[in-house]
């Protein structure tokens, strides 16, 4: 009973340590976890291998995945935000939906479809089977420019519609609700730029010390460092639908751990 016990608290202990998304987010019982990061204050990933603390790329899911989920979640001690962006498959690679590295050979600039989206920060449109989406995914240095056409943007600010100039290192990982005008989740500069990476959820209302606009996508905040906590996840639901627990083997779980609960306290008394 004690080993059990043991066993129960290392778990919990594990989940709460990787994975916040577990108590954050519905519907998470259907999701995989391939990538779990801690966002360094300032990444040198241009030459420096990206160190996950999970990465599970490597091991390939049966019968492929149907969706990619990206959570973010940003804590400075007093205040904690989080947003969970999932949306179908852009890719069936692995080792293609994390960090954009050059090593990593993923560059995305696309739209996507059908997300879902959850987020504890007010002012961001929220719910299910959004189309309206798009990322920005690359390891180079980017411009204002439109550079996809048909979803709007800003031509002369750093928002939801860049361009990437296809070489150099500044770095983008983005994803956007083009649809609301929104930047959901945005994590710049972590290439080999020597300034403090640029993170947000939402859009960006401040300016920053090198333009003399406001980046509603974070560019130039220079801001990581403002955050303690900088937790990225990276999750995919398997085209094969995973077996979730019934609530009866809840049930049966939450008995046993108050039956164990009890039988400690027994032991606590003696
Ligand atoms: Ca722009
Ligand atoms: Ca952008
Ligand atoms: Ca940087």
């Amino acid at each position: 009973m004690k080993y059990t016990l043991l066993f129960f608290s290392l778990f919990f202990l594990l989940a709460s340590a990787y994975g916040a998304a577990i108590s954050d987010v519905a519907g998470i019982a259907q999701y995989m976890q391939i990538y779990q990061l801690n966002l360094p204050d300032n990444a040198l990933f241009a030459t420096e291998a990206v160190p996950y603390g999970i990465n599970n790329s490597g091991n390939a899911i049966a019968g492929g995945i149907s969706r990619i989920a990206y959570y973010l979640e940003l804590g400075n001690g007093i205040q904690r935000q989080w947003i969970w962006v999932s949306m179908n498959a852009f890719s069936q690679d692995l080792t293609k939906i994390g960090l954009p590295t050059y090593a990593s050979g993923a560059v995305w600039q696309i739209t996507v479809s059908n997300m879902n989206i959850q987020t504890n920060v007010s002012g961001i449109t929220t719910g299910s089977n959004i189309n309206t989406g798009n990322i920005e995914f690359w390891p180079y240095n980017y411009g204002t420019g439109l550079g996809v056409s048909g979803i709007g943007g800003n031509s002369g600010t750093y928002d939801f519609n860049d361009t990437h100039s296809g070489s150099a290192n500044y770095s983008s990982m983005q994803i956007h609700n083009y649809g609301a005008g929104q930047v959901l989740l945005a994590y710049n500069s972590w290439g080999a730029d020597y300034n403090y990476d640029d993170v947000g959820i939402g859009n960006n209302t401040l300016s920053n010390v090198v333009t003399s606009y406001t980046n509603s996508d974070w560019t130039f905040s220079r801001n990581a460092a403002n955050y303690t906590l900088k937790n990225l996840e990276v999750w995919v639901e398997p085209t094969i639908p995973l077996a979730v627990p019934e609530p009866a083997t809840w049930l049966f779980l939450m008995i046993f751990l108050s039956f164990a609960n009890i039988l400690k306290r027994r032991t606590d008394l003696n």
